[in-house]
């Protein structure tokens, strides 16, 4: 039988298991990529593990989320990562050089093969043919050591397109689209393959957007072939040498496949709060609009902000309307400035942040109170700007330009005509920001500098056979790591610092549930389905661990969160009737017995100790996941291993 791409890839860094959709599969990682704001945490648990170099062809540590340095804790984390890069073999990526997943398809992104990334966003990688994933702090620790990465076979989707965008539908209104049909839990268990003739017309930031987005359906990852487009955008790089062609069999079987005529589609708009909550922006005429922001790793490219430039000349941004323009690296601004397109930007009365996440992970630029935000980014959940009021409507960059020449949502093929736009035939190459690891000899004697902001993450205990504990909290479905563990410019300097970062712990949903979890001593808490979906942060795992939760129950799980609750040794079950989530109420006494056995068995029974009533649940756990949680999570269990 014929293979997808990613089969292919898959089968070429099998380490072990079956190929079989449902089975544990281990992986080879080529790279990997940490970001600031969850590369303290990996590289903590990176040096428990006592390897003195990576193992892997390539490691990068970006310096792009937590740049607002308002006290010395965001500098004192850049300088420890810096300095333990340096001496472990990691390069670094500077801050200002740019959003870790756009620097990366620039400059080190290569058709083939392997990356896993401390951010949900690193299946940015699968627009120039890389089987990307997004995994928490701790797996990436384990394959910068050269270990493996585990994951669930997953499905495969094909996304067949024909046809051609019209002027001013974008690859942001192709990710809408697919939100739309299926929704935010409807990647879940898959990877989705991009294919078809309507492939051919789209460039590879724009493929890139695609992949980018794709973490917001749930999929394990998603990936596009590597062709001549994407031979054409690594010559421009300067790095033709790491093209290899990529496609999948004409044979290759997918679970599911879903077909898009690129020509029907218009401008869509995703509405507060969720991703997958898509209209027309033709249905949204005339919404005021008091914020536009036009960047993130979803839309900072080149050809975006070239687009973005050519719309804004000559015209002016209405007065009611706040725009912030972050390019997506140093590469795309220095560019931006070679042709003046920067200028254009400038004299439109758009303000110009530096290149790095910024307001999409609510670094500065908050919304208004009740304020509308239209926003270029990939994520628009509930108090995620800083404004908890505050409604986001995601977009492409051109309906972005729209709203802020007009002041309200309009449809942006109303501006006239689509300036043309094509892309460079070189890129301008200047890697200074990307620092060099030490060799080996000169790394011994460097010392790897730690301020006081880094506490030591906090202890985790081997799953026992009995838990008995309050449910502290109740929650509905799709509870993002946004609720859990917020970020934003007040919390995310803690990154490092798990005691103080859990004062805001479930802080959207409860902020009363920190005390109340400190005071029972040990919790559980109970979600509804696709709990955990959005970012890779293990510190929503970490954090409920520091404030003593021992087991989380669920209709269902996000995939890159429950293997964060595993790591930390938190035990993630699920109902196997999921309507007995409706019966177990906040403040229950709810009891577990006999998990050892009920592990292997697959099913444990829950006591709900107040109310006498007893429910079966799941756990589908492999071998090495068994035996994690009794070792008390990946540190515990690497250490004895
Ligand atoms: C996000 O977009 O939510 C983040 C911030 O990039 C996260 C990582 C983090 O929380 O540090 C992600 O997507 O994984
Ligand atoms: Fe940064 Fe936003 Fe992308 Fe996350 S989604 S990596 S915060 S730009």
């Amino acid at each position: 039988m014929g293979m997808t791409i990613a089969q292919k890839i898959i089968k070429a860094h099998l380490i072990s298991g079956d190929m079989t959709p449902g089975s544990e599969i281990a992986l080879r990682i080529d790279q990997t990529l940490t970001q600031d704001a969850t590369g303290t945490m990996a590289y903590l648990e990176f040096e428990t593990m006592g390897i003195e170099r990576v193992r892997t062809e390539l490691s990068v540590a970006y310096i792009d989320h937590n740049t607002l340095q308002c006290g010395f804790e965001n500098a004192d984390d850049h300088r420890y990562i810096q300095t333990v890069a340096k001496k472990h073999g990691i390069r670094f990526s500077r801050p200002g050089n740019g959003i870790c997943h756009q620097v990366h398809l620039e400059r080190f992104g290569v058709p083939g093969k392997t990356l896993i990334g401390s951010d949900s966003h690193t299946p940015t990688g699968g627009g120039i043919g890389m089987l990307a994933f997004g995994a928490g702090g701790m797996d990436v620790a384990v394959a910068m050591g050269g270990g493996a990465y585990y994951i669930t076979m997953p499905k495969m989707f094909k996304v067949n397109l024909t046809g051609k965008l019209r002027p001013f539908v974008t690859a942001k209104d192709v990710s809408l689209e697919i939100l739309r049909i299926l929704s935010v839990k409807g990647g879940v268990g898959a990877i989705i393959e991009w294919g078809g003739e309507g492939v051919k017309t789209l460039s590879v930031p724009e493929r890139a957007t695609i992949t980018n987005m794709g973490t917001e359906l749930g999929a394990t990852t998603s990936i596009f072939p590597s062709d001549e487009i994407t031979r054409a955008f690594l010559k421009a790089e300067g790095r033709e040498d790491a093209w290899t062609a990529l496609a999948s069999d004409p044979d290759a079987e997918y679970d599911r496949i879903i077909d898009i005529d690129l020509s029907t589609l218009e401008p869509l708009v995703a509405c507060p709060h969720s991703p997958d909550n898509v209209k027309k922006a033709s249905e949204l005429k005339g919404m005021k609009v008091d914020q536009v922001c036009i960047g993130s790793c979803t839309n900072s490219s080149l050809m975006d902000m070239l687009k973005v430039a050519a719309l804004l000349k000559g015209r002016t941004v209405k007065p009611s309307v706040s725009l912030s323009i972050s390019p997506g690296s140093r590469q795309v601004l220095s560019m931006l400035a070679d042709c003046g397109a920067l200028t254009d930007i400038l004299a439109s009365g758009a303000r110009v942040l530096e290149c790095a996440c910024g307001p999409c992970i609510g670094m500065g630029f908050s919304p208004n109170s009740a304020g509308v935000s239209l926003r270029t980014f990939n994520r628009n959940f509930l108090g995620r700007s800083g404004t908890a009021d505050a409604g986001v409507y995601l977009v492409s960059p051109e309906t972005a330009v729209a709203a802020a020449l007009t002041g309200e949502i309009t449809d942006p093929r109303l501006l006239g005509d689509m300036p043309q736009i094509t892309m460079p035939e070189a890129f301008r190459v200047d890697d200074s920001a990307v620092l060099m690891p030490a060799s080996p000899e000169e790394a011994k004697d460097l010392e790897v500098v730690r301020g006081p902001n880094i506490k030591p993450f906090p202890d985790s205990r081997p799953v026992g056979d009995a838990i008995e504990a309050p449910l502290t909290l109740k929650v509905g479905d799709n509870i993002t790591t946004d609720h859990i563990m917020p970020a934003g410019a007040k919390i995310l300097p803690y990154r490092s610092n798990i005691p103080h970062l859990s004062q805001f712990c479930f802080g959207v949903c409860d902020a009363s549930f920190p005390e109340r979890a400190k005071a029972a001593g040990q919790s559980i808490v109970v979600g509804g389905s696709n709990y955990g979906q959005g970012s890779s942060r293990e510190h929503a795992a970490l954090v409920p661990l520091y404030l003593g939760v021992r087991a989380v129950i669920a209709k269902s799980f996000a995939r890159i969160h429950v293997a964060n609750l595993i790591n930390a040794g938190i035990l993630p079950l699920t109902f196997k009737n999921p309507e007995d989530y409706d019966a177990l109420n906040q403040g229950d006494t709810l009891r577990l017995t006999g998990i050892h056995a009920g592990m292997d068995a697959g099913e444990i029974t829950l006591q709900d100790v107040t109310t006498g009533k007893a429910y079966p649940l799941c756990c589908d756990f492999t071998e090495r996941q068994k035996a994690m949680l009794k070792a008390g999570g990946l540190l515990a269990f690497t250490a004895i291993g």
